[in-house]
């Protein structure tokens, strides 16, 4: 295997999972019991709920995530979901206490088919009450999962058991509907994908899920805020910012399907380049052919789900939300604008109290990558930079929800290793001509 950074992540966040995996064997209430004696259906799937595999599963690629096992009982498709707190990598340099499921946030994706009866465990590892809401998906209201009004809460170490038969197909979500400002905040979601009995009329050859999230990190603290209702210091795809968000891959010609839902508290208009994407679907499932629209850009509302398609074409690809603030990481708020603004002065007078001290932002802010990266300028402790990202022609300058579409003709089908950068065919490449900035004689507006 090619040591790569995305390799050592992977193999860091084994390790987290690892010692959460212990953490449960010691205090599984059921450890032990004789589980002959129980009825079928109060008996959980297995004696330990899964955690992440090394190995993902299933037909989804879930960015950065994992698909959660299931096992077949008397025709019952059974899981098991553990509500719990664990430390979460946001990217290298920005680590918090969260809470998900089964060690990760979000949680493992589900993934059933149309038709199937499910049967899913969840155990409330919290200090607090929970329950899971299954988003957008049809079934009896006592198995809607809001806290008081189909079901009691979840205490702390109990677990209840959802069951119900899968009457539709689509991209959902599951998150708790019980002290949701907090439990949201810390990151407990999860994506629920059912795909369609029969096939589907055009095919998709690759397909990525993940959910739109934010996260308050203050400066050095440890856990997310959950009082902050807009100025969100992480703004992330499946609770990771970029660089740590996977690319997400592609042979040319392949039809590739993101979805993609959001948890977070904005709305964000998400664009790829490169292509005119179909949208074709939502929690409604996927849409008849005459209602998909083409789009470059497409909103993905607060409680939305929305499913995008396109026909691969070679190169490396941005896919972001299009507010700017949202593709670049933490940042002071209510700063004065330095933009325009002569610091000389003022540099050298707080240098003679603070050594080493550097006024910026006069030209703007591009600037602070350079710092950051070189490692004269650091934030405080646990924060990430705004601007991140090093790509084959320099920095990149974004840091939350931006991450790459990366389709090569040469890729194989099935392959998702990262094909690294891409290697544009010869005179393809926008280049200098000119360092003068009085070259050529472009038209002006007259004043
Ligand atoms: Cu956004």
């Amino acid at each position: 295997m090619k040591i790569s950074r995305r390799n050592i992540l992977i193999g860091a966040s084994a390790g987290v999972f690892g010692s959460a995996a212990t953490g449960l064997a010691r205090g599984q209430s059921h450890e032990g019991h004789d589980m002959s004696q129980m009825p079928a259906t109060d008996m959980p799937p297995a004696t330990k709920p899964a955690i992440r595999p090394r190995q993902r599963s299933g037909k989804v690629r879930t960015l950065n995530g994992w698909t959660l096992p299931h096992r077949m009982n008397n025709g019952v498709k059974e899981f098991h979901l553990v509500a719990e707190e664990f430390e979460h990598e946001f990217a290298p340099g920005s680590k918090a206490i969260c809470w998900g499921y089964n060690g990760s946030t979000p949680g493992p994706t589900i993934e059933a088919v149309e038709g199937d009866r499910v049967r899913i465990f969840v155990t409330n590892r919290l200090r607090e009450a929970t329950t899971i809401h299954w988003h957008g998906i049809l079934l009896p209201s006592g198995m809607d999962g809001v806290g008081g009004l189909s079901q009691p809460q979840i205490k702390p170490g109990e677990t209840f058991v959802y069951e119900f038969t899968l009457r539709q197909h689509g991209t959902h979500m599951y998150h708790p509907h019980a002290d949701e400002m907090v439990q949201l905040a810390m990151g407990m979601m999860g994506l629920f994908i059912i795909h369609p009995k029969v096939g589907e009329v055009t095919p998709v050859d690759r397909d990525y899920a993940f959910i739109l999230h934010n996260f308050a990190l203050h400066p050095g603290t440890r856990r997310p805020d959950p009082s902050i209702m807009q100025d969100f210091d992480l703004w992330t795809f499946n609770s990771k910012t970029f660089p740590a968000i996977d690319s997400m891959v592609a042979r040319s010609g392949e039809r590739v399907r993101i979805r993609i839902g959001n948890l977070s508290m904005w709305n964000h208009p998400i664009h790829l380049h490169g292509v005119q994407f179909d949208v074709t679907g939502s929690d409604g499932g996927r849409w008849p052919q005459s209602r998909w629209r083409s789009e470059v850009t497409e909103i993905v509302g607060v409680g939305q789900m929305r499913d995008i398609e396109f026909t691969a074409v070679p190169g490396d690809w941005a896919f972001h939300c299009h507010m700017s603030h949202h593709t670049m990481g933490p940042m002071g708020h209510d700063i004065p604008n330095t933009l325009g603004v002569d610091q000389r002065g003022v540099e050298a007078k707080i240098r003679g109290m603070l050594p080493g001290y550097m006024a910026m932002g006069e030209a703007g802010m591009a600037e602070h990558q350079d710092h950051t990266d070189s490692g004269h300028m650091q934030g405080p402790p646990n924060t990430l930079p705004m601007m991140a990202g090093k790509g084959p022609f320099g920095n990149i300058e974004m840091g939350g929800m931006f991450t790459t579409v990366k389709v090569r003709d040469d890729l194989a089908p099935g392959d998702y290793s990262d094909p690294g950068w891409y290697r544009n065919p010869e005179g393809t490449v926008a280049h200098r001509i000119s360092g003068d900035p009085a070259f050529g004689s472009p038209p002006r507006r007259p004043r």
